[in-house]
């Protein structure tokens, strides 16, 4: 590992960068091959290539079993996901969802014809508040679309009541949450549906796709009418649907994903462990802590940078990251509220959200990240953090002179 204990030896200086090949923050989880090429070949020898063939139903029966819920149905992508399960609750007008999530979460109601209304979240667990979501209905209000961001679930059972007491359904984007817990339950069974994201940065993934999760029979019927353009049967149209089907390579790969699921939470557990050990005491690095309720997959790890105290905002710690190839994120900015569409309809302050995307920052984490690596990343944020002083100015200057490599067009 290249000493990184001094500012001249960090690449923002022009050292060497400690990795040749980026370090992403959603590197995937590939299961074991044998096993995935066994999966591949049987289903090129049946033929039977997606519509709802034998991956696909292998996987929504042992998701099923896992997760303590009645009805799965896989789909093609988390976005689809929430789209069809708000055309399934049969949703009109408004929805209330936070803006600390990805776009995806808003533009999936958007393209039901609804109107996402955002509200603010809790410092703490970085999950939409209760109290704003209250704020927010408004006689157009038909349901609240809580993210269980990062894996830390939301306050369930006051939304639950909250639903209940104004007569809302409730819906939860669960696309970080697979093999989280809360209060000893899984995560799949609250609310009235929860949608799962299975994309490629996922904790399990199927390249592309999702599962939506429903103890309601009726809702689990209409949701698999939709993936398939209506059809309740052959020849048997009964409304409108759409092609949101899971093809039977990506239920595959979903399968090797879930064999492993238990070996990935651990091994992401060591991961976050050794961030808390070696970033434990940095100035201005802050962990958000956790609920004892509340039992995450691990497969993320989020810091908020208090500028303040660490001498260094977010930002330029981002600089000195990407100058190193560690590709860190300053996910979810700038909020589903200051993008397209969303910005130009309507004036939201939301001041817990917008002060959280000034602040947090993604590291590379999860099962497919190596506790060396962890290392080096957190050698560099030591280093960056204990020169703030030296390091501050140059970043500075570089990015006012355009040279800041964050988000730069050939990221890749
Ligand atoms: N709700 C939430 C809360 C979500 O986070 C998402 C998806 C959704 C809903 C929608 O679910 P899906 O419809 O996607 O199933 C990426 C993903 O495309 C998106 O699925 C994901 N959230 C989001 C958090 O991340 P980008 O625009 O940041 O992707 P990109 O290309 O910059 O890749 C992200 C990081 O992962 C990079 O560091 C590169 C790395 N990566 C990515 C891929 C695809 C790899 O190392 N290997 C790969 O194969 O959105």
């Amino acid at each position: 590992m290249a000493d990184k204990s001094r500012p001249e030896q960090l690449a923002v200086f022009g050292a060497p960068p400690s990795f040749d090949e980026p370090l992403h923050v959603g590197r995937p989880n590939v299961p074991d091959r044998a096993r995935l090429m066994a999966r591949l070949g049987d289903a090129l020898d049946r033929r039977w290539l997606t519509n709802d063939g034998p991956c696909v139903r292998e996987l929504e029966r042992r998701v099923a079993e896992r997760l303590q819920v009645e009805h799965v149905v896989a789909v093609a992508n988390g976005t689809l996901g929430l789209a069809l399960a708000a055309a399934a609750l049969g949703l009109r007008g408004e929805v209330i969802v936070p803006a600390l999530t990805f776009v995806g979460t808003a533009h999936a109601l958007r393209w039901v014809g609804l109107r996402p209304v955002f509200a603010d979240v809790d410092p703490q667990t970085y999950t939409v508040d209760p109290a704003s979501v209250e704020a927010a209905i408004t006689p157009a209000t038909s349901a609240v679309f809580g993210v269980h961001l990062w894996g830390r679930t939301c306050d369930v059972e006051r939304l639950e009541a909250v639903a209940r007491t104004r007569g809302l359904a409730l819906g939860f984007d669960a696309a970080h949450a697979f093999g989280c817990r809360r209060g000893g339950r899984p995560v799949g069974g609250f609310g009235d549906v929860e949608v799962f994201s299975l994309h490629a940065t996922k904790i399990v993934n199927a390249f592309e796709g999702a599962l939506v999760t429903t103890d309601d029979p009726g809702l689990a019927r209409r949701l698999a009418a939709l993936r398939n353009f209506g059809f309740e049967g052959y020849d048997r149209v009964g409304g409108l649907g759409i092609n949101a089907k899971m093809n039977e390579a990506s239920a595959a790969m979903a399968l090797g994903g879930l064999d492993e699921l238990d070996a990935l939470v651990a091994a992401g557990a060591r991961i976050t462990a050794c961030y808390e050990k070696a970033l434990a005491g940095v100035p201005g690095l802050l962990r958000a802590t956790r609920g004892s309720d509340d039992s995450g997959n691990h497969h993320y790890c989020v810091v908020e940078v208090d500028a303040e105290q660490a001498g260094l905002s977010r930002d330029d710690l981002l600089d000195v990251l990407w100058a190193e190839n560690i590709r860190a994120r300053r996910y979810f900015h700038p909020g589903c509220h200051r993008v397209e569409p969303y910005r130009s309809e309507r004036e939201t302050t939301l001041p817990v959200t917008d002060a959280l995307l000034d602040r947090v920052m993604q590291l590379p984490a999860g099962a497919a990240v190596t506790t060396g690596e962890v290392d080096v990343v957190c050698a560099v944020v030591r280093t960056a953090v204990a020169f703030a002083d030296t390091v501050r100015p140059h970043v500075r200057e570089r990015r006012a002179a355009g040279s800041s490599r964050y988000g730069f067009p050939d990221a890749r």
